[in-house]
């Protein structure tokens, strides 16, 4: 699978220019408002993992990516493309999480 890429520059005091790559294999599609959320968030800091965190757009219903990816509307959801697992629930994202991360 194809990892997620963000590209982003950072202009430095002298003005110089850098241009940072990063591939991440894990998304978490996450709200700041969500407690629930917070907690993946918190651990997945915890675990000094790269990912990518997608804003869930819960005003586009069934529209959004996160039901295309996942079938709910829900978040949480983890979307690890290493091993092509999707997941939904706090709870079982942390202990996915340090099962095959920590
Ligand atoms: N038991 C779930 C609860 C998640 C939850 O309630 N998320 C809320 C946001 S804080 C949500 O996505 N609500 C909209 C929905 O379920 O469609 C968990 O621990 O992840």
């Amino acid at each position: 699978m194809t990892p997620n890429r963000i590209a982003f520059f950072y202009i430095h005091n002298d003005d110089t220019l850098s241009l940072y790559l990063i591939y991440a294999m894990l998304e978490l599609y996450a709200n700041a408002g969500c407690p629930y959320c917070m907690k993946v968030l918190k651990k997945m800091n915890e675990l000094n993992l790269d990912f990518i965190w997608r804003s869930h757009d819960f005003t586009a219903g069934e529209n959004s990516w996160g039901f295309k990816i996942g079938g709910k509307t829900q978040v949480p959801l983890l979307v690890d493309q290493q091993n092509g697992v999707t997941m939904y629930e706090s709870d079982a994202i942390m202990q996915y999480l340090e099962e095959n991360y920590s």
